[in-house]
């Protein structure tokens, strides 16, 4: 697995175009590639740098509860989202700190700037954990992955669960070519700061076998592939015990597929590095269902990797 994204990091940097990006920091891109995971060989995390299964944990579970507010997050020290909240909030009138706007790439620039961000940072996180009204309006991220997966709305007013749905229809018409998922909603894009990026994902049923195929328009291949593989393997796993099948394939099938070019020193360290075997994943209790899993109910065996290498995000 991980000889295929090493592979996949050298095609960007041999054959990648470099390109302009909405985040001003610039890219080496290419357009289509694909890549194929055997679940049955293993739990596809990356060992060639230490790659947090534990926040791509509480995120899956996060999204599968259908919760969008960052407060389930924090509970669980998964700081994935903060940004993205914190975004939302600066917005309003009720934040009265200091100017944060373009906190991303100025605290990156200027450190005294990034101390005051980061004060400014605790003290939202704080409030989103002890103060429930705070949390209810400032927590919540509205229209993203676990609203679309869990409550798409129509425009008849009604909502449309379509995991359920698709777990359903698992079951009861494995054969099916319309095992979809879809969480690009073109009524919404436009108002949403971070249209998604996994926009849809389709399940296939052969032998026995649950495979799961990801188009992903838009993807950050240094720090965001490695946990969309994991999250995606894991939906597959899941989903997989949830129907009573064995796990298949993963296809992750990508549009913009960039390096960002304050990420090169540190793809490049990675690929001197040497691969070792995958860990396996676990799951503990196979019996529940999988909308009221937690995270104790999840865990990865033997899992060996080089360590962590840290790169700015864009945002
Ligand atoms: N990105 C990922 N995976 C994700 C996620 C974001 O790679 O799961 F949420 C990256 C892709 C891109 C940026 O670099 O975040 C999103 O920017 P844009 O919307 O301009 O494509």
């Amino acid at each position: 697995m991980t000889k295929q994204y090493l592979e996949l990091a050298q095609t960007i940097l041999d054959h990648g175009i470099e390109k302009g990006d909405r985040t001003g920091t610039g890219t080496k891109s290419i357009f289509g590639y694909q890549m194929r995971f055997d679940l049955q060989k293993g739990f596809p995390l990356l060992t060639t740098k230490k790659t947090a299964f534990g926040l791509i944990k509480s995120e899956l579970l996060w999204f599968l509860k259908g919760d969008t507010n960052i407060r389930y997050l924090l509970e669980n020290k998964n700081h994935i989202w903060d940004e993205w909240a914190f975004e939302r909030y600066i917005a309003t009138d009720a934040y009265q700190g200091p100017d944060m706007t373009d906190f991303g790439r100025r605290s990156l620039e200027d450190a005294s700037f990034k101390n005051l961000y980061q004060e400014q940072m605790a003290i939202f996180r704080e409030k989103i954990l002890t103060d429930d009204d705070f949390s209810k309006t400032y927590g919540e991220l509205g229209n993203i992955y676990g609203s679309q997966w869990r409550n798409w709305k129509t425009s008849q007013g009604e909502t449309i669960d379509q995991i359920k749905d698709v777990i359903e229809m698992i079951k009861k018409n494995p054969d099916s070519r319309r095992l979809i998922v879809s969480a690009w909603n073109p009524e919404d894009v436009p108002n949403m700061a971070l249209p998604p990026c996994h926009t849809l994902f389709q399940f296939y049923v052969a032998e026995g076998k649950l495979s799961c195929q990801l188009y992903q328009r838009s993807a950050d291949v240094f720090l965001g592939v490695p946990f969309n593989i994991a999250s995606y393997a894991l939906l597959t796993h899941l989903i997989a015990n949830e129907t009573g099948l064995e796990v298949g394939d993963f296809v992750h099938t990508m549009g913009d597929a960039h390096l960002y070019l304050n990420h090169m020193d540190q793809i490049k360290e990675q690929l001197t590095r040497e691969t070792y075997a995958l860990p396996e994943l676990i799951i503990h209790s196979p019996e529940k269902s999988i909308f009221d899993m937690d995270k104790e109910d999840i865990g990865i065996k033997a899992y060996k990797s080089h360590p962590r290498i840290k790169a700015p995000i864009a945002v």
